[in-house]
C-alpha cells in the first residue's frame, strides 16, 4: 500500500533492509565504476576488478584453471567475472545492512574488498606505488556514499516526518545519483579502455617507413659511455625511449590510431588540405637526430632527451598546401586541444623540422605523441614539439597565440645555450688525484663550440669535447682534474658554434629559458 501523509512514521524501527542492502550495492557499485574509469585514464592495469580477476588466473592452482576451462570452455573468463561480481553484490549487501550512521561498518568491509584491489593492482607486473590510488580513491568515495545514504535512510526513518514520501524521495534521489555515477564511470573507463587497447594493436602494426634520407650513424667518439675515453656515469648520447623526459598537459594520453588520425592544413595557405594516414607515403620519409630541450628546465636539469626522429620534412608538407607569403606562424594543435606557434621562417630554413612517426626506430611512444608529432631542431618543445599533432592553421604572430604564451611565455623560443656537469654528482666524495668530470653541452641548430670548467671560481679552463654529431644534437665533454683534498665547486661554461658564451647571470626560466651556471660541490678526500 501507497504510503500517504496521514500513515504515521515508523519511527522505531531500524530502515528497511532492502533499501540498506540497495545502499551497500550502489556504494560497491561506485567502488567498482570509479576505479575502472581512474584506472583506464592513468594506470590500465591498476583497475581493481581486472587486477583481482588477473591475479585470480595467475595464482589459481593448476587443478582450478583446468576445472574451469573444462567446465566453461572459452568462457572461463567471462565465468571468472561473474564469479566475482557475485562475490562483490553479496559483500556489497552485508556491507549495506551493517552500516550505521557514524558507525561505518559496512565501509570497512568496503575497504577490505578494496584491500584485496590494491594488493592485486600492486602485484601486476611493472606496478608503481601509484597503481594503488584508483582504487583508494573509488573506495573512499564509496565509503562516503555509503555513510551518507545510511543517513538520509535513519533521517527518513527516526524522525516523526509529516512527509514521509518526501523522505523517501529523497533516498531514492540519492541512490539513483550514485547509480548514475557508478554506471557512467564505468561505462566511461570500458570505453576508455578499449580504447587504449585499441591503440596499442594499431602501434603493434604500425611498420616504421624506411628512410631514403638515413641519419649518419653515431660515431664512438660522440658517446663517452662506450670506447676509451668512456666516463662511468656519463649521460648516453642516445637517450633510450623510456628514459626520455616526458613534459605536456595531458592528464590523460591521448589515444589516437592512425585510421583516426587527420592532419587539417588550413589558413593563410593555396590550398586547404586533409591529410590522412596513407597520403603521408608521398613525402620523402627522413632520419634524423635531434635533442629535444624544455623551456621548464632548470640549469643543470634533466628535462633535455636526444633521440633518432623518422619523419616527413614539415617544409615538403608545407609546400603541398601552399602557404602564403604573409603568414609568419605555423599554429598547430594536438588531438587534446593543446596549442603550439612556431615561426615559419624556422621551418622552412632548411633545418630537419620533421613529422616525426618514430622515435629511436620504434613507433613513437603513445606518452611522446603517437602517432605523429613534431621536432624542430633549435627551438624549445612549447613552441615546436606538438604531440598528436592533427591541425595546422597557418596564421600571424601579430593575430595568434598558442597555449604558453597566452601564459606569459615568450612567443618565440629559441634553445639557450646550456651544459651540465653530470660527472661526479653534487656533493659527492672523491678520492685525491685525476677526478674525471663529465657532461652534456647544447646549443641546437648553433652547435657547440667548446666548453670550459672552471674550479672554486678560478680561471676557465677548456674540457676536452666529445666528437660533434651535428649542430642539432648536444655535445658532450670531459676534463681531467688533478685535485687536492678539501671542498671544491665545479663549474661549467659552453661557448655556441657562433662564438657566444653561455649567459652566466641566473635568471628562472620564465618567460624564455633558465640562464646561469651549473655548478657542482664536491668534497675531496684524501
Ligand atoms: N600535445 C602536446 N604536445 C606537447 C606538449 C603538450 O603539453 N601537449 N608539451 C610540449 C613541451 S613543453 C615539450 S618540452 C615537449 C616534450 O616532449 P616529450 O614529452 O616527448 O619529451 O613536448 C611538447 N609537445
Ligand atoms: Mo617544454
Amino acid at each position: 500500500m501507497a504510503e500517504t501523509p496521514t500513515t504515521p512514521p515508523q519511527a522505531t524501527r531500524p530502515p528497511g533492509a532492502l533499501a540498506r542492502a540497495a545502499a551497500g550495492v550502489v556504494a560497491a557499485g561506485l567502488v567498482v565504476g570509479l576505479g575502472e574509469l581512474l584506472a583506464a585514464a592513468t594506470v590500465p592495469a591498476a583497475s581493481p576488478f581486472f587486477a583481482v580477476g588477473a591475479t585470480t588466473v595467475d595464482r589459481a592452482p593448476a587443478w582450478a584453471r583446468e576445472f574451469a576451462i573444462g567446465t566453461f570452455g572459452t568462457a572461463d573468463k567471462a565465468a571468472l567475472f561473474v564469479g566475482m561480481s557475485v562475490l562483490v553484490v553479496a559483500c556489497a549487501i552485508v556491507a549495506g545492512l551493517i552500516e550505521r550512521p557514524r558507525r561505518p561498518y559496512g565501509g570497512a568491509l568496503l575497504a577490505a574488498l578494496g584491500a584485496v584491489g590494491v594488493y592485486a593492482a600492486l602485484h601486476r607486473p611493472g606496478a608503481a606505488a601509484s597503481a594503488a590510488a584508483p582504487t583508494v580513491i573509488a573506495v573512499v568515495a564509496g565509503m562516503l556514499f555509503l555513510q551518507f545514504a545510511i543517513r538520509v535512510l535513519w533521517t527518513r526513518e527516526g524522525r516523526s516526518s509529516s512527509q514521509p514520501d518526501m523522505d523517501r524521495r529523497r533516498f531514492l534521489a540519492v541512490l539513483g545519483a550514485g547509480v548514475a555515477v557508478a554506471v557512467a564511470a564505468g561505462a566511461a573507463g570500458r570505453y576508455l579502455a578499449d580504447r587504449l587497447a585499441q591503440v596499442l594493436e594499431d602501434r603493434g602494426r604500425f611498420r616504421v617507413p624506411a628512410a631514403a634520407v638515413a641519419a649518419p650513424a653515431v660515431p664512438p667518439g660522440a658517446d663517452l659511455t662506450t670506447g676509451p675515453r668512456a666516463v662511468p656515469g656519463a649521460t648516453p648520447f642516445v637517450t633510450a625511449n623510456r628514459d626520455f623526459y616526458r613534459i605536456d598537459t595531458a592528464l590523460q594520453v591521448p589515444r589516437l590510431t592512425t585510421a583516426d588520425w587527420r592532419l587539417r592544413i588550413h589558413g593563410m595557405v593555396d590550398r586547404e588540405t586533409t591529410l590522412t594516414w596513407d597520403d603521408l607515403a608521398e613525402f620523402e620519409v627522413v632520419e634524423r637526430l635531434v635533442t629535444l630541450t624544455c623551456v621548464s628546465n632548470p640549469v643543470g636539469g634533466d628535462l633535455a632527451g636526444n633521440a633518432r626522429w623518422t619523419g616527413y620534412r614539415t617544409a615538403d608538407i608545407l609546400d603541398r598546401a601552399g602557404v602564403r607569403t604573409d603568414a609568419d606562424m605555423l599554429l598547430s594543435t594536438s588531438v587534446d586541444g593543446f596549442t603550439v606557434g612556431t615561426p615559419l621562417a624556422v621551418l622552412r630554413d632548411g633545418r630537419d623540422a620533421l613529422l616525426a612517426v618514430a622515435m629511436n626506430g620504434e613507433p613513437l611512444p603513445l606518452e611522446h605523441g603517437y602517432p605523429v608529432r613534431q621536432v624542430v631542431p633549435g627551438l624549445y618543445g612549447y613552441v615546436s614539439a606538438t604531440k598528436w599533432v592533427v591541425d595546422w592553421e597557418l596564421t600571424r604572430f601579430d593575430r595568434a597565440q598558442a597555449y604558453w604564451t597566452r601564459r606569459g611565455w615568450a612567443p618565440q623560443g629559441p634553445i639557450r645555450t646550456a651544459s651540465r656537469i653530470d660527472v661526479p654528482t653534487p656533493f659527492a666524495r672523491l678520492a685525491a688525484g685525476p677526478v674525471v668530470v663529465a657532461g652534456t653541452a647544447w646549443a641546437q641548430h648553433r652547435g657547440i663550440g667548446r666548453v670550459e670548467v672552471r674550479v672554486d671560481g678560478g680561471s676557465w679552463q677548456e674540457a676536452e669535447p666529445a666528437d660533434e654529431y651535428s649542430v642539432d644534437t648536444w655535445r658532450q665533454w670531459r676534463w681531467v682534474w688533478d685535485v687536492s683534498p678539501g671542498d671544491h665547486t665545479l663549474e661549467v661554461r659552453a661557448v655556441d658554434g657562433d662564438g657566444t658564451v653561455q649567459e652566466e647571470q641566473r635568471r628562472p626560466p620564465v618567460p624564455d629559458g633558465a640562464t646561469g651556471l651549473h655548478s657542482c660541490p664536491v668534497t675531496i678526500v684524501a
